[in-house]
């Protein structure tokens, strides 16, 4: 079974809460990766001048906002999740047909919205401060968060409902205002959230949305100086840009990047349920998560059990279709994202890696590449160092824990890691020696649950970490109030 293709949606930027296209008229046209003849639509191709009119929106609407009591917020994001809800469906069949992520997953990523919304509207009656006294009297000194302003949100393409919501919700709930950019590859299931909040009847100005490239939209917001933090959730050379410019200019900066996500599987794992999870990790969403499992680790007395486990698992996986509900591993977002891969598992077989599956492009339209799992790879090969964002995924034997630790703390970055084991020591080994800001006990490398920090360590990322009660440190600034009477 097939979902069919909603009719073309009107696509506009959301800016002073009304719908408009690019102040210079320009657009671009956004394609379908499963079958890049089917055009999606059109969409605006903004410029500084729409994010100077979003910005001047945000700004005009924060003193009302930031004032407005924090339930009062809370009341129009509780309304926005029940508008996300109500279209879960619309919104997963419209991700999947602009970006390609597998309609099961696109689903729960679309539902995940809703959640996100309702957690962070709880914050509303969660504490801003602490109390203490001061020294010399006794008297009171206490702590309080205030809103920052407008913050400037960047987002990408491939979780294009659940990222845009994770900045969203805690900058609003807090008091600021927004302007937030969407990614280019991914417009329409981010203009859903601004319809959402739309019917919730957030005030108009308080959310701008507005779609672009990095460079025409991403980079005048980082500059523009009423912005007075940015969020930005992409790759490590465009996160490093975007702090250079924004400590330049004294705003602050939280960075969500990259990941080389190791998971190490035990000789005394329960070796399906590892082989499931390097799966999933490795290949679901076509591996276009910077979660996804990068390399895996397996003791040498179980490596050729697991190999041929994960290898079975591969060839039951279900590769194709995307709006196919029974498809686990779709396309990669476009054409350039396809040859940067096809490059790398050319790079891989180079430097002397082994194909065990996949490496090759499928047939067909579509930009697909079934799941690709090499072995043989040495440890300084690009393959082992350098993220592929795609379905591509190494095996490593090795023979002690210590030798897996350290030859997975080997990499620039630090965000995510798992380990399969039924030892209790070997877990608290891993959780005490594992560099990274994520880590997984028996269960894969990506996933993220709205209530706890979600961050990476090393280059993976800077700053607060996102989500849970981590968010309010970013959106928040703390003053220190001595209170005498
Ligand atoms: C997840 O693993 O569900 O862009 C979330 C990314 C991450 C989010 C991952 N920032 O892939």
């Amino acid at each position: 079974m097939s979902v069919d293709a909603p009719p073309l949606p009107a696509a506009s930027n959301y800016v002073g809460g009304e719908w408009s296209p690019s102040r210079s008229g320009r657009t671009y046209e956004k394609r379908n990766p499963a079958r890049p003849s089917e055009l999606i639509g059109e969409f605006p191709a903004s410029g500084a001048e729409d994010v100077d009119a979003a910005v001047g929106a945000a700004a005009a609407a924060y003193p009302a906002w930031s004032r407005l009591p924090a339930a009062g917020r809370a009341a129009v994001l509780l309304r926005a999740a029940d508008a996300l809800e109500a279209s879960v469906e619309q919104i997963a069949r419209d991700m999947t047909r602009e970006m390609g992520k597998p309609i099961r997953e696109a689903r729960l990523e679309a539902a995940r919205g809703a959640q996100i919304l309702r957690y962070f509207a709880g914050e509303a009656w969660r504490p801003k401060g602490e109390l203490y006294e001061q020294s010399a009297t006794g008297a009171t000194v206490y702590t309080l968060r205030r809103s920052l302003g407008v913050v400037g949100l960047i987002t990408p393409w491939n979780f294009p409902a659940a990222i845009p919501v994770w900045k969203t919700a805690p900058a609003l709930i807090y008091g600021n205002t927004v302007v937030l950019k969407l990614a280019q590859e991914a417009p329409l299931t981010g203009l859903h959230i601004a319809r959402a909040f739309d019917e919730a009847e957030l005030p108009a100005g308080v959310l701008n949305v507005v779609v672009g490239r990095g460079s025409e939209v991403g980079a005048p917001l980082v500059r523009h100086p009423d912005v007075r933090a940015i969020s930005f959730t992409g790759s490590v050379p465009v996160g490093r840009e975007v702090r250079e410019e924004a400590t330049r200019l004294g705003k602050r900066v939280q960075l969500e990047l990259g990941g080389h996500n190791p998971l190490i599987v035990l000789a005394d794992a329960p070796l399906g349920r590892a082989a499931e999870a390097a799966y999933a990790g490795a290949f679901w969403s076509a591996g276009q998560k910077c979660t996804a499992t990068r390399r895996i680790f397996v003791q040498d007395t179980v490596y050729d059990d697991f190999r041929r486990l994960l290898l079975e698992r591969i060839e039951r996986g279900r590769v194709g279709d995307p709006s196919d509900p029974e498809t686990e591993v779709g396309p990669l977002v476009n054409e350039r994202q396809l040859e940067d891969v096809l490059a790398a598992i050319a790079r891989g077989r180079d430097e002397g890696g082994i194909v065990l599956a996949g490496g090759e492009r499928a047939e067909g339209e579509g930009y697909l590449v079934p799941p690709t799992l090499f072995e043989d790879v040495s440890d300084d090969a690009m393959l082992s160092c350098e993220e592929v964002f795609g379905p591509v995924t190494s095996l490593y034997r090795f023979a002690t824990l210590d030798e897996a630790l350290e030859r997975a703390n080997a990499v620039e970055f630090g965000l995510s890691a798992s380990i399969f084991t039924s030892s209790l020591e070997s877990a608290q080994r891993f959780v005490d020696g594992l560099e990274a800001g994520i880590l997984h006990v028996n269960s894969q490398t990506a996933g993220a649950d709205v209530h706890v920090p979600f961050g990476g360590i090393k280059s993976s990322g800077f700053g607060p970490h996102e989500q849970g009660r981590a968010a309010l440190e970013f959106y928040t600034e703390v003053v220190t109030v001595y209170h005498d009477v």
